[in-house]
């Protein structure tokens, strides 16, 4: 299912919202290759918040959208910012994004008693090191092919990393992408099963591109939860406006 292209769609696809459930395919390759493919992902291309400027700017926005400064973000003050038109483009998207995925970011952290209510800076935080660390990681390593990592058993194990750390040969990026293995190589090799019984010999590439690649499809979180509130948008629209009006209306959002 790969595809090398980065997906495009025209504002008139967009309009018709008839792929809003498919998730978008970027290709996974490792290293060199796999970070040509992040900076041509369709958040990016589009002029919409990436995931990864999502974290920095709910981060930016919080303490005006924590109305009762509880440290957290609940139901209430979400649904007071996404119907406060001070909030504009990217701040927007940004607020979308926390409401549409409020269940998830609030769960990233453990740090409510009992049920995850509302969404805290250290479930920002985390949601950031969840699922940005893979894709920076990547980039990281750009330069460097799996085998270099890997050795002839096509598993990275925590000492083939240390003895590459060992060396001199690697730039800074690359011991930030190969200390970022090694501090996760647990949950890593965990991505594809392809070992009999536990998943304890390393990283394979099945391992690394399956993390890579979900890594990816996260990152529409901020454009599905854009399409989401369209769609709910123009719901309500299509409720109180005759057909024209509504379709004039489209363009309204997002911005
Ligand atoms: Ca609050
Ligand atoms: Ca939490
Ligand atoms: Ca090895
Ligand atoms: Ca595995």
């Amino acid at each position: 299912m790969a595809n090398d292209e980065p997906v495009v769609r025209n504002e008139s696809q967009r309009d018709a919202t008839a792929d809003v459930n498919e998730p978008d395919q970027a290709s996974v390759k490792l290293a060199d290759e796999a970070s040509e493919t992040i900076d041509e992902t369709p958040d990016i291309n589009r002029g919409l918040l990436s995931t990864e400027d999502f974290a920095s700017k709910a981060l930016q926005l919080f303490p005006k959208l924590d109305i009762n400064g509880d440290g957290s973000l609940d139901q209430e003050e979400l649904i007071d910012a996404k119907s406060d038109r001070q909030y504009e483009g990217m701040d927007r998207q940004a607020i979308a994004a926390l409401y549409g995925n409020k269940e998830l970011l609030a769960n990233q952290s453990n740090d409510q008693y009992g049920t995850e209510t509302g969404i805290s800076k250290e479930d920002l935080n985390a949601f950031y090191d969840n699922k940005m660390g893979m894709i920076s990681a990547d980039k990281n390593l750009d330069g460097l092919k799996f085998s270099d990592i890997a050795g002839k058993d096509g598993y990275i194990s925590a000492g083939d990393i240390k003895s590459l750390l060992n060396g001199n040969s690697l730039s800074f990026s690359q011991r930030e992408g190969l200390q970022y293995l090694l501090d996760h190589i647990n949950e890593l090799e965990e991505n594809h099963d392809d070992e009999p019984g536990d998943e304890n010999g390393g990283i394979t590439l099945a391992d690394y591109q399956a993390a890579l690649s979900e890594a990816l499809q996260d990152g529409a979180l901020v454009e599905s939860s854009l399409i989401q509130m369209l769609l709910l948008q123009n719901q309500r629209k299509k409720e109180s406006m005759g057909l024209s009006e509504y379709r004039n209306g489209i363009d309204d959002f997002p911005e």
